[in-house]
């Protein structure tokens, strides 16, 4: 931590990235990432490929969060991802990492970006979230940790904790998120934003799935899956499936596992009570997270057989 500090102290310019399909912790650590080094006279740029969703808009410094790389930078920052693919700007990162201007915090399985990071890697996987790592970073800079910045560090540690439910949950994330709401984090508004209302859309989709969940004894799993078609059907579009996967968990199988279709590829969400490694069966298929939660993404298409859903390889022609 020491010397990635040091190298942010360094620079004048930054850039601080998180991965595609941002979730709480990815917005919250770029955010308050941000702002702590905003606090230090440093040229922030905040980047997520996606963008941030609308439903975490509220966040204070989600507004000044672009979608592009600068066209360059004294470092660049990666948070919460282990690969540069998932950053969404796979060459640039490789390109920062072969020039020694790449940092990286994350509390992911050992990856590319930390070999490519080196002495400014930072990676602790028994942090409960990224955030929890920024957190640290804001100790060692000396910065001061406003209501706003404790709001977006509180947003990761709730969302990677499942609102402090999961076996990520920790004394030192208890302990931090009491810190944090101490300084001012508003509570209410992350626990606002887990609770949002679904939309009928959702309401019909979590029918479909809830209806298609099946035991796979050879996985141990309680297996679902949502085509294309049943997304059209319950008049469901573009954004992401959320909220779904914890419905299925309720059956209480070791594992859960929700295929979801889009354009081309299928989706894994893939769950676990503990006693299976949700990651490492993840990780066969190309895809990662932890061993409570992880996922994957291959190409293809859904197809419902005799015995349960396979995916196929895309049609040609
Ligand atoms: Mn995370």
């Amino acid at each position: 931590m020491k010397q990635l500090a040091a190298a942010l102290v360094a620079a004048q310019s930054v850039v601080v990235l998180a991965h595609v399909r941002p979730d709480g912790d990815a917005i919250g650590s770029v955010c308050s990432a941000s702002a702590l080094l905003r606090q230090l006279g440093k040229q922030v740029t905040g980047v997520l490929k996606d963008g941030v969703p609308a439903s975490y808009a509220w966040l204070p410094g989600a507004q000044e969060v672009a979608q592009e790389l600068p066209s360059s930078a004294d470092l660049l920052l990666v948070l919460d991802t282990p690969d540069a693919l998932r950053s969404g700007f796979r060459d640039a990162v490789r390109a920062y990492g072969a020039s020694g201007k790449l940092g990286l915090i994350d509390h992911h399985r050992s990856g590319e970006l930390e070999r490519l990071a080196g002495p400014l890697a930072v990676r602790d996987q028994t942090a409960a979230s990224t955030t929890q790592l920024v957190a640290e970073l804001a100790r060692e800079l000396g910065a001061r940790i406003t209501p706003d910045i404790a709001t977006a560090l509180y947003l990761g540690l709730a969302t990677d904790t499942a609102n402090f439910k999961n076996s990520a949950t920790s004394e030192a994330s208890l302990l931090l998120a009491s810190d944090l709401v101490k300084r001012g984090a508003d509570r209410r508004k992350v626990v606002d934003t887990f609770s949002t209302p679904k939309t009928a859309a959702m309401l019909r989709l979590s029918g479909i799935a809830l209806s298609r969940a099946a035991w796979n004894s050879e996985l141990n799993a309680t297996v679902s899956a949502l085509t294309l078609a049943d997304q059209v059907q319950a008049g469901h579009s573009g954004s992401s499936v959320h909220g779904i996967i914890p419905l299925l968990e309720e059956a209480g199988s070791a594992a859960t596992i929700l295929l979801i279709e889009e354009a081309g590829v299928v989706r894994g969400q893939v769950r676990s009570n503990g006693a299976w490694d949700a990651s490492e069966f993840s990780g066969l298929l190309g895809g990662g997270g932890h061993a409570r939660a992880a996922g994957f993404e291959v190409p293809g298409r859904l197809v419902q057989g005799a015995d349960g859903w396979r995916v196929e390889p895309p049609l040609v022609g």
